[in-house]
């Protein structure tokens, strides 16, 4: 019987590393959920999967950066430093959520990853962009 699982066990770790060294990871809004109805102002949860953790701005260590939330904006160019505006929010000291005043209407929202010099990475690290209706 031993000799019958072992085989299978490694199988099983072998499998599971792969997949872990497949998976790039992403950044994705926690909250709110796409399509949300809300009111302002919007708490915003920021999530990351993968191999990605939070540092402050400044702070060069692999697998790590700062969020940036994309509101009602496109994705910048990637190869640059993400702008700085009220449409390019950065979390520099490494916030992982934000409160956000936002007038009525239908927003996009979209968090993107940045380097220790705001740059993102490659391949980005961010989240798809979600529709939310603030009343
Ligand atoms: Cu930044």
């Amino acid at each position: 019987m031993l000799k019958f699982l072992k085989p299978l066990a490694v199988a099983g770790a072998l499998l599971a590393t792969a997949v872990r060294a497949d998976s790039h990871g992403e950044a994705y809004l926690i909250s709110p959920a796409d399509g949300a109805t809300v009111k302002s102002p919007v708490t915003v949860v920021f999530g990351l999967r993968g191999p990605w953790g939070v540092a402050p701005a400044g702070t060069q260590v692999e697998h790590t950066g700062h969020h940036h939330l994309l509101v009602d904006a496109p994705v910048p160019p990637l190869d640059q430093p993400i702008p700085k505006d009220a449409n390019h929010i950065h979390f520099g000291a490494g916030q992982t959520e934000t409160v956000l005043p936002l007038a009525a209407g239908k927003h996009t929202l979209q968090l993107l990853l940045g380097d220790f010099a705001h740059v993102p990475h490659k391949p980005p690290v961010m989240s798809k962009s979600i529709t939310i209706t603030v009343e």
